[in-house]
């Protein structure tokens, strides 16, 4: 088989794979408002591209962990993604009316519910993980929580708005986009690993280097796609960023220095994998699909 048809069967198994963990995730019908369930399902079904949940699963095959057990793991990182999705979505925040090709859950559902669905899916992630027959499932919550938190998703975005309307330095945008994007990222690739082997240091110093670099390359594409893409194309409004007069990879290299950026990323992503030799395999294909997304 052709490596890039490889690929494809291999993440499109693992996308319908997530796709029904995260219904059975979501299936709870204990009191729960139908109202509010709706909302959560809504946001996080049915939609996107699931990076993270491959990242876990590439890292769990790294480290021969069984997919079942990675599951749980994928799931709670793109449960918190998708509520970040619906509060940066939200007046106060983005101010987003289209996500992932359908009106932004607030739009759908309303503002309050909207923040309640995000709020549910973040505590909902958690009670997934914490059932995770994996090694130290304790560790594995709290580098989740530390990587949501204030010190990470949460607190860029908080640096992020803080930024609207000013100049940042390249150093600068690096550091928020750590937080606001790798911060996840990162702990999907932490996850996926931790359900298998223990990583030795070096190990685990290769993987965060790959996180680092991965994850910056996903938002380099991100800040170009928002100035070349379309609604149809990316499922959410384009050219956000410059209405926004927010800084960006494109604002301060402009499109082609950052797109040489992104190819530059993604070669510090390959190198870091050095290590691993054929076993990061997946890894290696999921970097180069990030760099050439085209949603
Ligand atoms: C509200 C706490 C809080 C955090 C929001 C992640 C985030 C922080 C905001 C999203 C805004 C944004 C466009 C960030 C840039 C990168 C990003 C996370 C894009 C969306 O992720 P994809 O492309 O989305 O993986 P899909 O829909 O494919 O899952």
């Amino acid at each position: 088989m052709e490596p890039d048809l490889a690929f494809a069967v291999w993440s499109g198994e693992r996308q319908h794979r997530i796709e029904d963990v995260l219904r059975r995730a979501l299936a709870f019908n204990d009191g729960a408002p139908p109202r509010l369930l709706e909302a959560m399902r809504y946001a996080v079904l049915d939609g996107g591209k699931r990076v993270r949940a491959l990242l876990a699963y590439a890292t769990g095959e790294l480290t021969g962990a069984a997919p079942a057990v990675v599951d749980g793991p994928a799931a709670a990182v793109e449960m918190i993604h998708a509520y970040s999705l619906a509060h940066d979505d939200l007046p106060s925040m983005d101010n987003d009316a289209l996500r992932r090709g359908k009106p932004s859950c607030h739009v759908a559902f309303g503002e309050a519910i909207a923040l309640l669905a995000g709020d549910t899916l973040q505590a909902q992630a958690f009670a997934v993980l914490a059932a995770v027959p994996m090694r130290d499932v304790g560790a594995a919550c709290m580098l989740l929580a530390r990587a949501a938190g204030a010190c990470g998703m949460a607190g860029g975005q908080a640096v992020d708005l803080a930024h609207v309307g000013t100049r940042m330095s390249v150093a600068d945008l690096e550091t928020m986009h750590l937080m606001k994007t790798g911060a996840l990222i990162r702990a999907a690739i932490r996850l996926g690993a931790d359900c298998g082997r223990a990583l030795g240091a070096d190990e685990e110093a290769a993987l965060d280097a790959f996180a680092r670099a991965a994850g910056l390359a996903f938002q380099v594409v991100d800040d170009v796609l928002d100035v070349e893409g379309s609604a149809a194309t990316l499922g959410k409004t384009a050219g956000k960023d410059a209405a926004q007069a927010k800084p960006t990879y494109v604002t301060l290299l402009g499109v082609a220095e950052a797109k040489r950026h992104a190819a530059a990323l993604n070669e510090e992503a390959h190198r870091a994998l050095a290590e691993f030799g054929g076993a990061a395999r997946r890894l290696h294909e999921i970097a180069d699909w990030i760099t050439r997304r085209t949603h």
